[in-house]
């Protein structure tokens, strides 16, 4: 197998006892039109069941009653079936999945709800799981999508899975194979939109032969119930219109927009809405005019509105090259930004916000913005792609951290006030809300380059739909569709991914210190020295004696005052800080004692050396299913799960080395610096190879590799 049908595979089970006859052998789907999602619902009942349990079912498009399953909308089910009964009132995109009467009833509020429930039930059935229910399921929130970053050249910002499925030499590609089998998984979880270009967007999306290629493309989307969005280049009158002048306040820059969103509204409809970044990293925007960035939200909105399309403007605001990112505390700069814009976004935007105040770091306190718009509708931000998390080189799931985040308690006015309720927007009555994550899924045939990273998309299009759900037990249904109902195949797998964010926050950086990765550019591997004195705003604040952030309202950058009374002064006070946070708000000695009475040096010791000797025991844990797993996908994991192993160690030494050449306080346990049993690169004689030193030093033990 190599991924492709990712957890849609309807891979054989047996079929015996009253498994025979719990199958529907004919069904009734209540729409005949090929492009309609419950006409799609019924080709996916049909490949299901073959696949499943080898059975051949009849499809009808009325015949309600002599059907053993029936699969439409309530107005659908009406026309053709009659009253329906039972049915509690269902929310847009929610449905009934009933197996307890004499057929069984998959009806949607609308076309999207009879299709997601029809990959509930096919997802029963593919892990055997005949119980009789009967239940409506209803969304949380009504923006659950997904942004690709993917380039008009083909290749993919922060892509692990290789070239674009959209894009290619500029032009939206020809064959759109693998963009309708994308659909069909973003569809089974239920997500309903996908902006397909780079938030860094290339206004040359905007040509009429490239906008004829979207259209291609929403039409491929369309049967499954998702919208495409495009992200916008705020300079693209200028630059791509050839007007002077991209001011959002300016008549011919809010004609040429009105054109532009006409022109694409004319060739796809239901256009989702646009995506924007801007005055962010180099990316132009309103700041340029002194315009503020509302005045350039609304500006989209007011273009998108009558077609029904929303703004996701993102929070993501700095420069790196400002000098007060420099002096001051990036964490702070959505807040100062957004705060103050409160109640002036127009209702059909959404404010995009990243989950931390930084970027997309292995721990982070949830972003301040939540708690500071009441008035606004808001989506939180997360990112399937792996970014700073091993990027697909290494198991890390996701979804528990989103569900910390979820989980935290602003505590907005003294009520509680939980970021899942805020982002869904139910805490502040929006009408508009939910989550966006960056995905960027390739033409490799893993999707994402790794078969064990699919657990993140899955995770997070059902985490989109309920953030209440459990991270286990979502993992553990992903794992028996990808790889089957093997008792041992399970609980390994959940096991071990339960155990990676942990493993991996501890070989990688602890106690709120964030990913100690490269920071210039490629976010991948150990760097601690690249995270001060930059732009970015990823400090560690680390000299001889101490180590962190200080970001009190007392002593440091003021930014826990962002935070709602009750947070702000937990976080301000050392004692009360979580000690997974104590570096991202306080700066302290190596010597500071953590609640677990160890010092923090000590901490960073042990954690690199306990995290890594858990990654280390993932592949002996995947091999402990050798036999059980068809051999494609073994030996593909195996390879990624052996070479963590390695790269973790290669953490492991490198942040210890560096913070003991940094501190010069030993290690306890005297592991650190010293490696007596290690054959080191200098002293070893090997034809044809040469030795080289290396930088950051900490990444060779005695700076020295071979090449
Ligand atoms: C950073 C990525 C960069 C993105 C940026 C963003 O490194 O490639 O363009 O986020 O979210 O994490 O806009």
């Amino acid at each position: 197998e190599n991924g492709l049908d990712g957890w849609l595979r309807y891979a054989p089970l047996p079929c015996s006892g009253h498994c025979h006859s719990s199958l529907p052998s004919s069904i009734a789907v209540l729409n005949a039109t090929e492009t309609s999602p419950v006409y799609v619902a019924g080709t996916e009942l049909q490949n299901g069941l073959k696949g499943v349990y080898g059975k051949h079912v009849k499809v009808s498009h009325t015949k309600c009653k002599s059907s053993s399953l029936v699969v439409g909308t309530l107005d659908q089910y009406r026309e053709h079936c009659g009253p329906v009964h039972g049915v509690p009132e269902l929310e847009e995109d929610g449905f009934w999945l009933n197996t307890k009467g004499k057929n069984v009833q998959i009806i949607g509020q609308n076309e999207k709800g009879a299709l997601y429930g029809t990959f509930e039930y096919l997802s029963m059935l593919a892990q055997g799981n005949f119980t009789k229910v009967s239940y409506a399921s209803n969304p949380a929130a009504n923006i659950r999508w997904v942004n690709q970053w993917d380039n008009m050249d083909g290749s993919i910002e922060r892509g692990f899975g290789g070239p674009s499925i959209f894009f290619e030499k500029n032009r939206t590609v020809e064959d759109l194979t693998r963009v309708r089998e994308y659909a069909r998984l973003l569809a089974s979880v239920r997500i309903n939109a996908v902006v397909i270009n780079n938030v860094n967007a290339n206004p040359i999306i905007l040509t009429p032969e490239n906008l004829d290629g979207v259209a291609q493309i929403a039409d491929v989307f369309r049967p499954y119930g998702i919208q495409v969005g495009l992200s916008l280049n705020f300079a693209s009158p200028q630059t791509f219109g050839g007007l002077s002048t991209f001011d959002p306040l300016d008549a011919s820059v809010i004609e040429w927009w009105s054109k532009i969103t006409a022109q694409i509204y004319e060739r796809v409809p239901d256009m989702a809405g646009y995506l924007v970044k801007a005055d962010s990293e180099g990316q132009p925007g309103p700041q340029t005019y002194n315009r503020t960035l509302a005045d350039a939200a609304n500006l989209f909105a007011k273009e998108v509105k009558p077609y029904g399309g929303i703004v996701m403007y993102r929070a993501f605001v700095y420069n790196q090259l400002d000098e007060n990112v420099w002096t001051d505390d990036r964490a702070k700069a959505a807040v100062d930004f957004f705060k103050k814009l409160d109640g002036e976004f127009d209702d059909n935007v959404v404010i995009q916000i990243k989950y931390g105040p930084i970027d997309f770091q292995v721990r982070e306190p949830a972003s301040p913005l939540f708690a500071n718009l009441p008035k606004t509708s808001m989506a939180i931000e997360l990112q399937v792609t792996q970014e700073y998390l091993g990027q697909q080189s290494h198991l890390v799931y996701v979804a528990p951290l989103w569900k910390e985040i979820f989980d935290t308690d602003l505590r907005v006015d003294h009520k509680p006030s939980l970021v899942r309720d805020i982002m869904t927007g139910k805490r502040f009555n929006r009408k508009l809300g939910g989550s966006a994550a960056v995905v960027n899924v390739g033409t490799n045939t893993t999707w994402l380059g790794s078969h064990l990273s699919m657990s993140n998309l899955y995770a997070y299009g059902r985490l989109a739909w309920n953030p209440a759900d459990d991270a286990e037990e979502v993992l553990k249904d992903w794992i028996r569709l990808t790889f089957g109902l093997d008792r041992k195949v399970v609980d390994t797998i959940t096991r071990m991914s339960m155990e990676s964010w942990p493993a991996y926050e501890q070989y990688s950086g602890n106690l709120g210190i964030q990913t100690l990765t490269d920071i210039l550019y490629t976010h991948y591997g150990p760097n601690p020295a690249s995270q001060d004195n930059n732009g970015w705003g990823q400090w560690t604040r680390a000299d001889h004696t101490s180590i962190g952030m200080d970001r009190t309202v007392s002593n440091g950058t003021g930014y826990s005052g962002q935070y709602p009374e009750e947070v702000a002064a937990m976080y301000e006070n050392i004692e009360t800080t979580p000690d997974n946070l104590l570096l991202w708000f306080h700066h302290v000695n190596y010597t500071h004692r953590l609640k677990s009475g160890k010092t923090v040096i000590q901490h960073f010791y042990d954690a690199h050396y306990t995290g890594a000797e858990t990654a280390q025991t993932f592949l002996t844990q995947w091999e402990s299913l050798h036999g059980k797993i068809d051999t494609e996908r073994f030996n593909h994991v195996r390879r990624f799960l052996d070479y963590q192993g390695g790269h973790s160690i290669v953490w492991r030494d490198a942040i210890n080395d560096f913070y003991y050449n940094l501190s010069g306080i030993p290690d306890e346990a005297k592991r650190v610096g010293h490696h007596p049993w290690r054959i080191e690169a200098e002293d070893m004689k090997l034809q044809g190879y040469k030795a080289y030193d290396v930088t950051p030093f900490e990444m060779a033990s005695g700076t020295v590799a071979v090449v």
